[in-house]
C-alpha cells in the first residue's frame, strides 16, 4: 500500500503477554495510586520529574497542538508563595464560598484551608492550559488534551514510585502572577509530586465496581 504524504510507519507496542494479562497488571499497578496530602519532605531528582513530565507530553491533543504546560516548582520560596495565595483562596472557600452541600461531601476526605502539603513536597507541577500555541496557533478540544496529559502525569509519576495530589485551589489565577506566565497560559491544576510521609493515611473510600461504570451494548 503506497504512504500517504506525511506518513511514516507505525511501531505498535507488545506488551510479550496476553493483552488480558498486560490489561491486568496495569490495573494492578494503578489501583494502588491514592490521592495523597501527607508528603515527605524527601528529595526526587529533576530527571524523574523530567521523565514523567515526557510521559504526560505524549497524550494525544486536538490537531496535535499539544496545548500544555507543566511548569515544575521545586524552589522553596516560590512554593511556600504559592501556599501562602492558595490557604488565602481555601479560607475563603470553606468560611464562605462552597455551600453546605459542598462542604458535607468534603467532610470525609477531611480537607480544609491548611495546605502544608505546598511547603513540603519537593514538586510542585503546575499544568498549564495554552489558549493558544506559543507560536499564536489556535488549539482544539483543549480542556479534554490537557485533561488526558494530566491523566498520564499522574499515572507516570505512580509508575516511579511518587505520590500525587490534584489539587484545585480556586480561583487559580495566583498561579499565573506567581510564576510569571504569560498570558496564554491559563492554570489548570495544581499537582504536588513527592514521596508520601511515613505515616500517611488516606480517607477509607471505595472504587466503583465494573459493572457500576461499565456497560455493553
Ligand atoms: N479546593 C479545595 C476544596 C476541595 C474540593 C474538592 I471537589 C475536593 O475533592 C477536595 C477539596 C481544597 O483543595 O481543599
Amino acid at each position: 500500500m503506497a504512504i500517504p504524504p506525511n506518513h511514516i510507519p507505525f511501531a505498535p507496542h507488545d506488551p510479550g503477554v496476553p493483552s488480558h494479562e498486560a490489561a491486568r497488571r496495569f490495573y494492578e499497578t494503578m489501583r494502588t495510586r491514592r490521592t495523597v496530602r501527607m508528603f515527605a519532605d524527601t528529595p526526587v531528582p529533576a530527571e524523574t520529574i523530567e521523565w514523567v513530565i515526557r510521559a504526560a507530553g505524549t497524550a494525544p491533543s486536538g490537531a496535535n497542538k499539544q496545548p500544555w504546560r507543566f511548569v515544575a516548582v521545586s524552589d522553596p520560596e516560590t512554593k511556600h508563595q504559592i501556599r501562602v495565595a492558595a490557604e488565602a483562596e481555601e479560607r475563603e472557600f470553606y468560611s464562605r464560598r462552597a455551600p453546605e452541600s459542598w462542604l458535607a461531601d468534603l467532610a470525609p476526605l477531611g480537607t480544609d484551608e491548611h495546605k502544608d502539603f505546598l511547603d513540603t513536597a519537593p514538586w510542585l507541577i503546575v499544568v498549564f492550559k495554552l489558549m493558544h500555541t506559543d507560536d499564536g496557533e489556535q488549539v482544539y478540544y483543549p480542556n479534554e488534551s490537557v485533561g488526558i496529559a494530566t491523566g498520564l502525569l499522574l499515572a507516570a509519576a505512580h509508575h516511579a514510585g511518587l505520590a500525587t495530589l490534584t489539587h484545585t485551589p480556586s480561583p487559580m489565577g495566583f498561579l499565573s502572577k506567581v510564576l510569571a506566565r504569560p498570558e496564554h497560559e491559563r492554570p489548570f491544576l495544581l499537582v504536588p509530586m513527592g514521596y508520601p510521609a511515613p505515616d500517611c493515611v488516606v480517607p477509607d473510600i471505595r472504587r466503583k465496581e465494573l459493572h457500576e461504570i461499565m456497560a455493553r451494548v
